[in-house]
């Protein structure tokens, strides 16, 4: 079931017990960030304030959307206790073909249009969430369309933005990011970048943005893949780009050849702050399109586990689970743990050949998701790589560490990657590391050089039932 707007996925979140609805005066400076980061300690609620200091009612702000299991797989219309490994294989089985976005003539977004002097980004309640945070953020859940000037190609994308004033926000686009590949080439050619922040779209939309497809993938087609129906959408007043139809609130801007101005710093989703202040580029914020009582999106960022975590965990074990899938690499699993930041990768298989684990590594670092991974953990079939402790288990029993650990420096580093210098994190000079655990493939498969586990499975199917039995009539019926 695809929801028609945010509205609807706030409704649906209401059914299923996880919103919380703030009624009482909340500041937007901290207090906003204090209940977002209590909520992820507790894997609570997501949170709808209807009152924010200086605004009142008619400005909510929602924040902390998908921050749980459970609201990931209501995001995406499956049942809430749906398991991670579910989400992840439904997410990579949907994102296989695209479905296109359908344009509409016109649609709630375009409940109130303003131009010029009448555009004030402060109309609505943007946070300042963490102390340290270089001002307030309007933009933290967010979709920011663009359009390749070559091609048809329209990219979605998830960028932070400070307010700098009524009418330009910053935004900081890492390095490796499309939003950064795209607008050189409209500067190049000495022209202003078009863009459009759509905030409060319906709920998919911001986590496709967060995803990072490969250089080309149309990420409304995306969309509508992952809603399993196309997104509808409207042309924007001030270009031809077009954006979500229920859009909460739009704003249509341009990026200027040039010109930058200090952004940052910010809490992070390393779970320290991040990305010093310095010059990054500005959006000129032309027209401001938003529905009656607007809603403003915004995710707060810190140490794990908040959404950004969650929403890495599905996104890259998905994509990285069909990329090897498409090299016939058959693998069991691919999975990220919320805490690994995407840092770290575990790989279950069963290795064929010699240099079979190191193969997958190299698969996983040799595209475009894969330049962010540090670690790649190959684990045998038998382990379940979304269960840390027998990765753990697997690792202390079957690496040998001056083996079984291949390290490769003077690699990329991720600018915002706290082990690195800040040297290293401005040249972006980084590590790989493969940590193999695998039992080596040239290893006879017998008793000698591959101890037999000695686990619940171990025992023999009919000593297991007859003990279950047993169990059963000893709890009376509550056996396990
Ligand atoms: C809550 C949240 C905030 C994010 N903020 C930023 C950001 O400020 N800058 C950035 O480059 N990436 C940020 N990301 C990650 C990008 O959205 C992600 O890398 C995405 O793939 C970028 O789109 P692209 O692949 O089309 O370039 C954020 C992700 C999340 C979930
Ligand atoms: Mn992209």
């Amino acid at each position: 079931m695809a929801y028609a707007s945010l509205r609807e996925f706030l409704q649906a979140l209401e059914e299923a017990g996880e919103l919380i609805q703030v009624d009482e005066e909340v500041d937007w400076y901290l207090e906003v960030g204090a209940f977002a980061r209590r909520m992820a300690d507790v894997s609570g609620g997501a949170l709808l304030f209807t009152n924010v200091k200086d605004y009142g009612p008619g400005h909510r702000l929602f924040v902390n959307s998908v921050g749980t299991k459970r609201r990931f797989a209501i995001a995406l219309g499956l049942p809430p206790e749906t398991t991670e490994a579910e989400v992840i294989e439904a997410f990579a089985q949907r994102i296989k073909r695209g479905m296109p976005p359908k344009e509409v003539a016109t649609g709630p977004c375009k409940e109130h249009i303003r131009h010029g002097e009448a555009v004030d980004v402060l109309a609505f309640p943007a946070p300042h969430w963490n102390e340290k945070d270089g001002g307030r953020y309007i933009g933290t859940w967010n979709s920011i369309v663009f359009r390749d000037p070559d091609s048809d190609w329209v990219n979605v994308g998830l960028y932070r933005n400070v307010v700098h004033t009524r009418n330009e926000v910053g935004i900081l686009p890492l390095p490796a990011k499309h939003f950064v590949r795209v607008m050189k080439k409209y500067h190049d050619a000495g022209r202003a970048m078009p863009i459009a922040i759509a905030m409060g779209a319906e709920p998919i939309l911001p986590i496709v943005a967060a995803t990072p497809f490969e250089y080309g993938v149309n990420e409304y087609d995306m969309a509508g893949a992952l809603r399993q129906a196309p997104l509808e959408v409207v042309r924007c007043e001030t270009s031809d780009l077009l954006v979500p139809a229920t859009s909460e609130i739009v704003l249509e801007g341009h990026v200027n050849p040039g010109e930058l101005r200090d952004e940052g710093p910010f809490g992070e989703f390393t779970g320290y702050y991040g990305g010093a202040r310095a010059p990054r580029p500005v959006v000129r914020i032309d027209c401001v399109t938003h529905r009656d009582d607007p809603i403003l999106t915004g995710s707060f960022e810190g140490k794990p586990v908040v959404e950004d975590h969650l929403q890495g965990t599905v996104a890259y074990s998905a994509l990285l689970k069909n990329r090897l899938d498409d090299l016939g690499l058959a693998v069991r699993g691919v999975y990220t743990d919320p805490w690994s930041l995407t840092f770290i990768v575990v790989v279950s298989l069963k290795p064929q050949f010699m240099g079979h684990t190191f193969q997958v590594a190299s698969a996983i670092w040799s595209c475009r998701l894969g330049v962010k991974v540090n670690w790649v953990i190959t684990v045998d079939e038998d382990i379940d790589p979304t269960n840390l402790h027998e990765v753990w288990w697997a690792i202390s029993t079957r690496c040998k560490g001056d083996r079984d650990i291949f390290i490769k420096g003077h690699d990329y580093g991720h600018p915002l990657h706290p082990c690195l210098t800040p040297e290293e994190r401005k040249q972006g000079i980084g590590f790989k590391v493969h940590l193999d655990a695998c039992w080596p493939a040239n290893w006879p498969r017998d008793d000698t050089w591959r101890p037999p586990v000695c686990d619940w499975h171990s025992f023999p199917e009919e000593v297991r039932a007859r003990v279950l039995a047993k169990l059963e009539r000893l709890r009376g019926g509550r056996g396990e």
